[in-house]
C-alpha cells in the first residue's frame, strides 16, 4: 500500500525548524513511501524552508485546512493519506503505526487523545475546558452516527490517515478547521472501519494557534447539525 504523508503548514516556520528534522525520509518502516507539504499561503519562510530541502510543496489558491485535505484528495495518487501537522501536538514516533491497520483493512485511523494510554494537552490542569468541549463533541458524533465497530474518543483529531476509497465515498467538502469531524462523521454514517490507538499530545513548539476554541467549536457545532440534516 502506498501511503503519502502530508504535512500541513500555514506560517509554521519556526516549529517546522524544531519538528521536521525528527521527521525520517520516506520508507517502509518510516509507515510512508513519499512525502508532501500543503501550505496555506505562508509568508514566514515556511516555503523557503522547503525548498530549501527539496520538500515538493503543494500550494493552496483558497486558506484553510480543510482546503488542504480536499487538495491532497484531488491532486495526489497514493492509496492512503497520513496527515501530520508538524507544530508540536502531534508525536513524531506514531508515524510508523497507522500502515499496520490500513493494510489490515482500515478506512480511517485516528491518533487519539482521549482513549485509554492516551494523554491530552490539558490533563496536567484542572479545568479542561477544550477536553470537556471535544468530548461533548465526541458523544453526540457517536450517538447521532455510529452504526457500528467502536465508540470513538477522538472524532476531531488532525493526526489521522484516511485511504483513498475511503475519501470517494465520503465526498468531504469543509474547508475550514471542521474537516477531521465531517471525515469522522461521514465516515461513521458509511459504516466505514474506523481503528483508534493512543497517543500522546504535545504542546506547540513555536508560533500561535490559527484556531481559536470559541469560534472553531461553534463551528463544530453547525457542522453536526449540517451532518444531521443531510442523509
Ligand atoms: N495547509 C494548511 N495548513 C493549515 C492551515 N491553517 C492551519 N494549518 C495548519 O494546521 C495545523 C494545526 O493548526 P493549529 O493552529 O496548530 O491548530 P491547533 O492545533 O488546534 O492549535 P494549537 O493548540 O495552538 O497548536 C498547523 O500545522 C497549521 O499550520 C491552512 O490554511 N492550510
Ligand atoms: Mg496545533
Amino acid at each position: 500500500m502506498h501511503i503519502t504523508l502530508c504535512l500541513l503548514t500555514r506560517n509554521e516556520r519556526e516549529c517546522l525548524e524544531k519538528i521536521y528534522p525528527l521527521i525520517p525520509p520516506p520508507s517502509r518502516e518510516a509507515g510512508y513511501d513519499d512525502l508532501v507539504a500543503i501550505d496555506g499561503g505562508s509568508t514566514d519562510g515556511t516555503l523557503e524552508f522547503y525548498k530549501e530541502r527539496g520538500v515538493r510543496v503543494i500550494g493552496q489558491s483558497r486558506r484553510g485546512r480543510g482546503e488542504a485535505f480536499l487538495l491532497a484528495f484531488r491532486d495526489l495518487q497514493s492509496d492512503a493519506f497520513l496527515f501530520f501537522s508538524p507544530d508540536g501536538n502531534e508525536d513524531v514516533a506514531d508515524l510508523p503505526k497507522f500502515r499496520k491497520h490500513l493494510e489490515a483493512g482500515a478506512d480511517l485511523v485516528i491518533a487519539s487523545r482521549m482513549m485509554k494510554g492516551a494523554v491530552n494537552e490539558e490533563d496536567h490542569q484542572v479545568l479542561r475546558m477544550r477536553k470537556w468541549a471535544n468530548n461533548g463533541f465526541n458523544l453526540l458524533a457517536n450517538l447521532m452516527f455510529r452504526k457500528q465497530g467502536p465508540y470513538i474518543t477522538d472524532s476531531i483529531n488532525g493526526y489521522r490517515a484516511i485511504t483513498a476509497r475511503a475519501t470517494r465515498i465520503l465526498q468531504l467538502d469543509s474547508r475550514d478547521y471542521t474537516i477531521e469531524y465531517q471525515m469522522t462523521m461521514r465516515a461513521m454514517k458509511h459504516g466505514l472501519n474506523i481503528i483508534e490507538f493512543p497517543t500522546v499530545e504535545g504542546q506547540r513548539v513555536a508560533g500561535e494557534t490559527g484556531a481559536p476554541s470559541v469560534g472553531t467549536g461553534l463551528r463544530f457545532i453547525r457542522k453536526l447539525w449540517t451532518e444531521a440534516r443531510i442523509k
